[in-house]
């Protein structure tokens, strides 16, 4: 690692002083044979001494102190110590389970918390703030080479000239967090080499363009972030990030698409949780000087549609982090009447929460219990607060060429204020994300753009609604995706290379559930043609699944009781969705007639009707991933190390369940039966030579031939290598034992001359 020095400060989290180490392990002896990595219920796997081995059984002492006789199978092998804290997996001699939870565990004690593993970066969350995000950590690695420096978000950064993407992870697993540093990044990079020009703010409030894009952030997490049971700040949203370059390199402008707002939380929270940020921000001390304007008062308690989890989050300042939200919609250039219209907006919804009503006795009507409430709506909305509630209690509806009064029910009068304070609040975030992008659209030419994505991660509740679904299934696809692009350019390098190499399709795996949602009579579309049934219930939509789908594919079952919290994700798949929830979107029409429920593109069908919720996210989604496709990704798999948000504390079960499920331990397999390292042959021949001097001929010859001479001089299998055009390729494991080879003829040789000259 030359790229930095072991005494500067910033190398502490970053890198390992690997002479250091070394020297340390130095007379540690090791014999592969004699240990191994055992299983064991809490740790994972622990270290065990080989006492005997007979018959395809192994008795082994662990490090516990217990004896236990176990199958050879059941067992792993155990990598040499210089092996230790190593930067790249890919490159350990024996890649199993056990030692890549060995590797990452003995790195995230020393919170070095990046870690290489093949073709993408592995991060587990730290739970507290490192300082390796510094302008001189971002200058360090500014131009530098993958493997010139350690591990870190930054290099994936400055790697991807051409495109990055950001992987998924389960939710609390950093995805956001490494989206953040990603994005300042290049915004630190563009404005330290851009120098004071660059630096220089429009007017005193408003941002450079570069701390607008950064500065985008607490606006979005205000409005689309929220507290859940495993994540304080979790994401319930997704978005796409471009950021644009010039031809010269520089920020050009910024945009951002987003996906599937959590509609539901506006309106109702599990225990443990709570409703969007912004609302408990705005009921704090710092709003204080808006309450009378925004007619609330400053106890969130007093709400229905926000007290129903926790109003209070441990370590978080609700009225501090009002300030930041507030100073960044000035940074982003929101006019004060743009804010206020936000703000009120806001609370408009919470003050919707508090309106009553009651049902008239013997009539199909409801009606309003009390006015103050809708009045305050009603103000904070600038309508009448006449025609709100009008429209709520009697709406008029199309029928052919007419308009008709229906009467509600208390019901249904409840149903459709939750339905107009869930799609206002929508409508809200989509015109806050538009509102940004135009800020960020600046005329300057662009000719290339890095996008980051930042998706909601996969998540099992005990009860598990249409959202979950769509989030899951979004999961699905990114990993689907992920598999496929690892597997289709690890394979098209052997194919270039034309090395003998039988395909194997490792990106179809995830396809059988990804169809069950999504095709034709899938479960989305018989939920979106369930919608259209006037008398569809979802005990009908329960039926057309089983009928459709049970026992018909492995994917599809029904639902289980509530498992314990540490099962989460036991197979590639989602879980089988309880049928529960009909589609919202179909509520959502109840109250903006003109272009149904999705507020974002308002797309109607072909027929005429609104578009479900499903369908857009559906197509979304299909241009996500056309998009994803036309460029050259970049990964960082996220890790959540513990279940209690502890910094330094490692679930073994935990962190290995979620290896399996993200494809970290399958990408490694594909490094198994692959060939991960490659050495171009001039630089094989000139380390290697020395193994057979003998097969090294006279003058000039191929570097293919002389590889292809050398290899066969030390008897290597000829399974374990493939002489590419320009390269040649070994399995696991095999460049290790070769430079075991070269070390030994090493100290034979210096052996051998340091006897003659004595001699
Ligand atoms: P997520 O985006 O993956 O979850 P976050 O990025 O929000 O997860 O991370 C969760 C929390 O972990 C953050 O609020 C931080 O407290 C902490 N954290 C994560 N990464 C870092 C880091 N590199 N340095 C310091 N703290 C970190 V979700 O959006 O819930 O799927 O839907
Ligand atoms: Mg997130």
């Amino acid at each position: 690692m030359s790229g930095l020095d072991p005494k500067d400060p910033d190398f502490k989290y970053l890198g390992v002083d690997r002479k250091a180490l070394l020297k340390e392990l130095g007379n540690v002896t090791f014999d592969s044979k004699k240990v191994c990595w055992v299983p064991d219920e809490k740790e994972g796997y622990v270290k065990g001494d080989v006492i005997s081995r007979e018959g395809g059984k192994v008795t082994v002492k662990t490090e516990k102190g217990e004896e236990k006789t176990l199958k050879e199978d059941d067992v792993q092998q155990m990598n040499p110590p210089k092996f230790e804290l190593y930067e790249d997996m890919a490159n350990l001699t024996f890649l199993n389970d056990a030692s890549v939870l060995h590797n990452l565990k003995q790195r995230y004690i020393k919170m070095l918390i990046y870690t290489y593993s093949g073709l993408f970066c592995v991060v587990v969350n730290p739970y507290k703030r490192l300082p390796i995000y510094t302008n001189s950590v971002v200058l360090k690695y500014k131009g530098k080479r993958k493997t010139e420096m350690p591990p870190h978000a930054f290099a994936i950064s400055d790697n991807a000239y051409s495109n990055m993407l950001q992987g998924d992870g389960e939710s609390g697993a950093g995805k956001t967090e490494n989206t953040k540093k990603v994005i300042s990044y290049f915004a630190q990079l563009t404005a330290l080499s851009g120098g004071k020009e660059a630096a220089e703010a429009v007017d005193n409030k408003k941002g450079t363009l570069e701390e607008q894009i950064v500065q985008a952030n607490p606006v979005l997490e205000a409005y689309g972030n929220a507290k859940t049971v495993r994540n304080n700040n979790s994401s319930r949203f997704g978005k796409f990030i471009r950021i644009h370059f010039g031809p010269a390199g520089k920020i050009a402008g910024a945009d951002i698409e987003f996906y599937l707002l959590e509609k539901s939380r506006v309106t109702s929270q599990m225990g443990g949780e709570r409703n969007y940020h912004i609302f408990y921000q705005l009921l704090s001390d710092y709003a204080k000087q808006w309450h009378d304007k925004l007619l609330v008062a400053p106890d969130p308690g007093l709400y229905s549609f926000i007290n129903q989890g926790e109003l209070q989050i441990d370590g978080v300042d609700d009225s501090e982090e009002m300030k930041f939200t507030d100073e960044a919609f000035d940074i982003l250039g929101f006019s004060a009447v743009e804010k206020n219209g936000m703000y009120k907006a806001t609370c408009a919804i919470m003050n919707m929460g508090e309106m009553k009503f009651k049902q008239r006795p013997r009539e199909e009507q409801a009606e309003t219990d009390g006015t103050a409430e809708a009045e305050k709506v009603a103000f904070l909305l600038g309508v009448n607060a006449k025609d709100l509630l009008q429209a709520i209690l009697k709406p008029k509806v199309k029928v052919g060429n007419d308009y008709v009064t229906k009467g509600q029910s208390l019901e249904q009068v409840n149903f459709s204020m939750q339905a107009l304070a869930k799609s206002l609040y929508h409508r809200m975030f989509a015109w806050l994300v538009a509102r940004v992008n135009q800020t960020l659209d600046t005329k300057a030419k662009r000719q290339f753009f890095i996008g980051v994505l930042d998706i909601a991660g996969f998540e099992i509740f005990d009860f598990n609604g249409f959202e979950q679904i769509c989030i899951n299934y979004t999961n699905e696809r990114l990993q689907q995706f992920f598999n496929h692009h690892m597997f289709v350019l690890e394979q098209e390098e052997y194919k270039k290379e034309a090395i003998d190499w039988e395909f194997i399709d490792f990106g179809m795996d995830l396809a059988a559930c990804i169809e069950l949602i999504e095709k034709p009579m899938g479960i989305l579309s018989i939920l979106e043609e369930e919608c259209m049934f006037p008398k569809a219930s979802d005990t009908t939509f329960k039926n057309k699944l089983y009928d459709n789908h049970l026992g018909k594919s492995p994917n599809f079952g029904k639902p289980k009781p509530p498992k314990p919290a540490r099962q989460r994700r036991t197979s590639s798949c989602t879980t089988t969705p309880a049928p529960s929830e009909r589609q919202q979107g179909a509520h959502g029409c109840d109250v903006f007639p003109s272009n149904g429920g999705d507020a974002k593109s308002g797309k109607k069908r072909k027929g005429g009707g609104m578009q479900t919720i499903s369908a857009t996210h559906r197509e979304s989604l299909n241009k996500l991933m056309k998009n994803l496709h036309s460029t050259s990704p970049n990964f960082i798999r996220c890790i959540v190390p513990n279940e209690f948000k502890q910094s330094g504390v490692v679930d073994a079960h935990l962190v290995l369940h979620q290896l399996h499920c993200n494809g970290v331990l399958e990408g490694i397999r594909i490094c198994r039966k692959g060939f991960p390292n490659r050495l171009i042959y001039t630089e094989f021949k000139q380390r290697y030579s020395i193994l057979a001097p003998n097969a090294i001929p006279e003058g000039f010859v191929e570097g293919k031939v002389v590889s292809g001479n050398i290899l066969e001089a030390v008897q290597l299998d000829k399974q374990q290598y493939r002489l590419g055009t320009t390269k040649v390729f070994f399995k696991a494991g095999v460049l290790a034992e070769l430079e075991d080879m070269r070390d030994e003829k090493l100290s034979r040789i210096i052996a051998l001359f340091q006897a003659q000259i004595r001699g």
